[in-house]
């Protein structure tokens, strides 16, 4: 499909597209797909202002009223979801099949949230003292500032978005200044669903365009309480300490460096798919993208050379064409990252597999995944490289395995193939994977929205998407009433006057 028609599907205009400062150029082929209009911190203020104004109307109304404006979002997405799938595909890269299902995790967490309008509940607790009551009640928190990467343009929006909206929140939206287009065209859909809706205050979701220069404001402001940030460990450590000194609430979701043990009673034919899609798929740029394969010594050269023998037959190619299964990386900086990391595993002794550069198109960066054979689990490995490069260690003993899997920084995602109920059931005890995700003969990427999404350490410790993630976007209020004729003091005390 060519790139006009994408653009023109996605609704884009003319002057969304042309006159703006900040250059778009999609990875398929390096081709200038947009010049955006960037915002002034200024106009970030403004938002917050907007932002804070709409808070005061939203909040009060009622939770399930809120949640009909996000069904007719879903409604909205459902029929845009061709069209959004190809923009994400054109301006991020990644297959059309990974496009299409990055629309439907939004469609998912759109049904997710109208659920959760309805069921935005407290506690009731016994209270120590004769005639009161003491309940919990969750009460909208206030602005909520939205920062996603480029990789996944538009889902971890929606998790954050859908969710501040019911819970009663405005939502403004920074996304990587690599892929605005996706974000305005988003933002298009939403309006859509706000005019049918009728009576939704002005200001719900602004879009923020330009560089760090905005996520600062947005983390400086101590007009947004909330801060959602998904990116590199970098960027939240950027950002953690600022909110922390404002006192602000971070939902922080950053590097993962996801690792896969295979145990000698593994289906090895269902290893080497999930292993295959984890690893390859985006171009190894998700956050959850399986990075480190820590394979038992008995079947280690039958697995790697069953994975060598797949990777050699991968479609590298244009991600808008049917079949293609590996798409370009996002830019020249990815691939240069990707070179140096596999240089210094070489340095390190590893025996490498792939990695070279695909003549696709000219101006796109194409690349053979990579699999590097390690001697063992060195620094680069440690290192979260947004790139198709599976690094393989082995092991014997399970204990060791799992003290590998845990030996980085980083804590996002993290599976076991074995099917020796004794394996998998201590990877996933206290002394197990210390991830936030922790799966059991499948890969560690493609999460459900129906589970809390995020991990520990240096991916930072937020929760986004199902499960109770809703709680992070609102305020918990502990409330005792006193229905008595009497004021009798908690704890005994005695205080007569
Ligand atoms: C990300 O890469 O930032 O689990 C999100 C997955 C997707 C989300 C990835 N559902 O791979």
């Amino acid at each position: 499909m060519p790139h006009d028609q994408i653009l023109r599907d996605a609704q884009l205009t003319k002057a969304e597209l042309t006159g703006g400062d900040l250059e778009v150029f999609s990875p398929v082929d390096g081709a200038l797909i947009g010049k955006v209009a960037t915002h002034s911190p200024a106009d970030v203020e403004a938002m917050i202002s907007d932002a804070k104004r709409a808070f005061e109307t939203w909040r009060e109304v009622p939770a399930p009223r809120r949640g009909e404006l996000i069904r007719l979002f879903g409604e909205e997405l459902r029929a845009a979801k061709d069209a959004l799938g190809a923009l994400v595909t054109l301006e991020c890269g990644k297959i059309l099949q990974e496009g299409l299902g990055e629309v439907q995790e939004m469609i998912d967490i759109c049904d997710l949230a109208v659920g959760q309008s309805r069921q935005l509940y407290g506690l009731t607790i016994a209270s120590e003292r004769p005639g009161h009551a003491m309940r919990e009640t969750w009460h909208p928190m206030g602005v909520a500032g939205v920062i996603t990467a480029f990789n996944f343009p538009v889902a971890p929006f929606a998790w954050n978005f859908c969710l501040a909206i019911v819970c009663g929140d405005p939502v403004i939206w920074k996304p990587s200044e690599k892929t605005p287009l996706c974000a305005l065209a988003t933002a298009k859909i939403f309006e859509r669903a706000v005019k049918r809706f009728g009576d939704a205050p002005e200001g719900l979701l602004h879009v923020a365009i330009g560089h760090a220069e905005i996520g600062e404001v947005l983390t400086a402001s101590g007009d947004v309480p909330i801060i959602s940030a998904t990116g590199s460990t970098r960027m939240g450590r950027a950002v953690a300490p600022v909110v922390a000194g404002r006192f602000g609430r971070t939902i922080l979701e950053l590097g993962g460096n996801n690792a896969m043990i295979v145990a000698p009673s593994a289906d090895l034919d269902n290893a080497v798919r999930a292993i295959v899609f984890s690893a390859v798929g985006t171009c190894g740029q998700r956050c959850t993208s399986l990075r480190r394969l820590i394979v038992h010594e008995d079947i280690r050269a039958d697995l790697v050379q069953r994975l060598k023998t797949a990777y050699a037959s991968l479609p590298i190619g244009d991600p808008l064409a049917d079949g293609t299964l590996v798409g370009p990386l996002i830019d020249a900086d990815a691939f240069e990252m990707m070179q140096k990391a596999l240089d210094t595993a070489k340095a390190d002794g590893a025996k490498i597999t792939g990695g070279a550069r695909s003549e696709v198109a000219e101006g796109g960066y194409y690349v053979e995944p990579a699999i590097a054979e390690m001697p063992s689990q060195t620094d680069i490995v440690r290192r979260e490289t947004f790139a198709p490069i599976l690094y393989v260690m082995g092991y014997t003993d399970l204990g060791e395995a799992i003290a590998m899997q845990n030996d980085v920084p980083q804590g996002l995602s993290s599976c076991i193939f074995s099917t020796d109920v004794r394996e998998t059931e201590r990877f996933l005890s206290a002394a197990g994977s210390d991830c936030g995700i922790a799966n059991v003969n499948i890969g560690p990427s493609g999460a459900e929205i129906g589970g809390a999404f995020g991990g520990e350490k240096e991916t930072g410790g937020g929760r986004e998407s199902g499960s109770d993630a809703w709680k992070a976007y609102m305020r918990r209020q502990t409330a005792t009433v006193n229905y008595s004729r009497d004021l009798p003091l908690a704890q005994g005390i005695k205080f007569d006057i």
